[in-house]
């Protein structure tokens, strides 16, 4: 098992969209454990694979840290996860992404969700829920389409969030630059 960097904003690879796994082999194991491992050691609850740079449509998620009845200690594995229904019942959430360190929001996204996905062992399996659950998968299906909790945000929140994080790449690169001589 391996930790694996977390990219961050305003690192573009966060807007591609992942590809489909086309068997969940050894490789694939390997890359969950390692998701998993990093996940925990961030800390967070989920985790998409292109946050550790890997544009493919895999997921991990445990919500055993939360103080939360759907905490169970044991993490789910998504690949190729689809939402098959979402409840026309909306929810809220204040959401947190790694990727986008220090800021948090309320989010607003159907209360309930019916999942499609392969689990670790290649088998098909669904999952019918609602909570901090829901919005997790929801969340994280989200990173495999480009998308981030921000786009659910009013623009004017986001493009203060957006110029933040350029303004810090912009800074850390000219401190680069100052370090090199480039
Ligand atoms: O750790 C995380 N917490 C969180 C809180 C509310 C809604 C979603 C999340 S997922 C986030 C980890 C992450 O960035 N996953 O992509
Ligand atoms: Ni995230």
């Amino acid at each position: 098992m391996a930790l694996k960097p977390i990219i961050t904003l305003p690192d573009r690879r966060l807007r591609v969209k992942s590809e489909p796994v086309a068997a969940v082999d050894d490789g694939v194991r390997a890359l969950l454990d390692d998701m998993l491992e990093t996940m925990y050691e961030a800390p967070g609850i989920g985790l998409a694979a292109i946050q550790v740079a890997v544009p493919r449509r895999i997921i991990v998620i445990d919500l055993a840290r939360r103080d939360d009845d759907q905490a169970s200690g044991d993490p789910l594995f998504l690949v190729n996860p689809e939402i098959l229904w979402a409840s026309e019942e909306t929810s809220s959430y204040e959401e947190g992404c790694l990727s986008i360190p220090e800021y948090r929001e309320e989010v607003f996204r159907p209360a309930k969700v019916k999942v499609g996905f392969l689990d670790r062992l290649g088998k098909r399996q669904e999952i019918d829920t609602g909570g901090l659950l829901a919005t997790c998968i929801q969340h994280e299906i989200d990173h495999l389409n480009g998308v981030l909790f921000i786009d659910h945000i009013s623009r004017l929140k986001r493009e203060r969030i957006l110029k933040k994080f350029n303004k810090t790449a912009k800074r850390v690169s000219q401190d680069y630059g100052a370090a090199t001589g480039h």
